[in-house]
């Protein structure tokens, strides 16, 4: 049994006006509650450190540049480093990331016990449009933001066991999950920031969203055998609402842990490692049983082609 105590930390809202120190704060309370319940890792969610700002059109690059880190950790979250490495807590969070040749990208990042950032990833499907929607009930700029990731899905012993993270709108994706499960990965984090509305198709309903998140992270844990961590920010940030949902997933596919608030909320979990093995050695051992000779289309095209008639 190789058992890591996961605590998914939910965050509620944050607002425009909330500063890095306000929203740290509330993150180190639940990283006090984490240790409370004898937690490995903790996992926070995208854009963990500020209200989801792809929201706002923004022109003055100088009001787009306070929303990026230009390193991590920082002044704001060295405190977050240092708890978790005094309660010997990995943890992992997203954040804004500016590069120090200018570079942006919607990242997180994945420390150990002792504190160090032992993976990074940035985020690779990047959601929305980059120019001002009017035929939107509100905007999501992050193709306006962000540059798609450039690290790829890559998988890190940590633990002693493989981890990998994606992030929100990549949970929907399942070559992610795919070219992590090809790596062993056998815990996939992610953190997300998913509007409650439908901004083009207001009649959806939160009850769909719920179920669309909730579908797209079973499959990937069953289909690749491996434990999946989602954690949301949620509440209404500025008027804008953002739909809960947090969970922990088995490798059979099942939700064994799942938010019941739209608050600040931990959610906990022992999750044995070892109950990968299975999938992974029988329905799913890649090795005997994928067929890759047919699977070319899968990175040869992008969108859809339909055949010569
Ligand atoms: N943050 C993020 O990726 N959110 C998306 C919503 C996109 S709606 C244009 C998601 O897939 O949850």
């Amino acid at each position: 049994m190789r058992e890591i105590v996961i605590g998914g930390a939910q965050m509620g809202p944050i607002q425009r006006t909330d500063t890095r120190a306000q929203v740290v704060d509330r993150m180190l309370a639940l990283l006090d509650q984490a240790r409370g319940a004898c937690c490995d890792l903790v996992v926070f969610p995208e854009l963990a450190l500020t209200t989801f700002f792809p929201r706002w059109y923004m022109e003055d690059p100088a009001e787009v540049e306070a929303w990026f880190e230009t390193e991590m950790p920082n002044a704001a979250t060295q405190p977050l480093f240092d708890r978790a490495r005094t309660y010997g807590i990995a943890i992992s969070f997203g954040y804004a990331e500016r590069t120090p040749d200018g570079h942006h990208f919607n990242t997180s990042i994945l420390t150990d016990k002792a504190g160090e950032i032992v993976g990074k990833y940035r985020k690779i499907h990047l959601p929305g449009h980059s120019e001002y929607d009017h035929d939107r009930a509100f905007q999501h700029l992050e193709k306006r933001y962000f540059e798609p990731g450039d690290l790829g899905f890559p998988v890190w012993r940590n633990l002693d066991a493989w981890m990998g993270m994606c992030i929100c709108n990549d949970r929907r994706w399942p070559e992610v999950y795919r070219v992590m499960g090809l790596q062993g990965a056998e815990l996939i984090m992610l953190g997300y920031n998913t509007p409650s509305v439908n901004s083009q198709a207001s009649a959806e309903g939160l009850e769909q969203r719920l179920y669309h998140s909730d579908l797209s992270m079973t499959a990937g844990a069953y289909q690749n055998a491996s434990w999946v961590v989602g954690v949301a920010k949620a509440g209404d940030e500025d008027g804008h609402p953002l739909m809960a949902g947090s969970i922990i997933v088995d490798p059979n596919g099942f939700v064994v842990a799942r938010a019941e608030t739209e608050g600040d909320e931990l959610i906990v979990y022992p999750c044995d490692m070892d109950l990968c093995a299975f999938g992974k050695s029988t329905i799913f051992d890649f090795a005997r049983h994928r067929r890759t000779e047919h699977y070319g289309r899968i990175t040869a095209q992008t969108g859809v082609e339909y055949p010569d008639t």
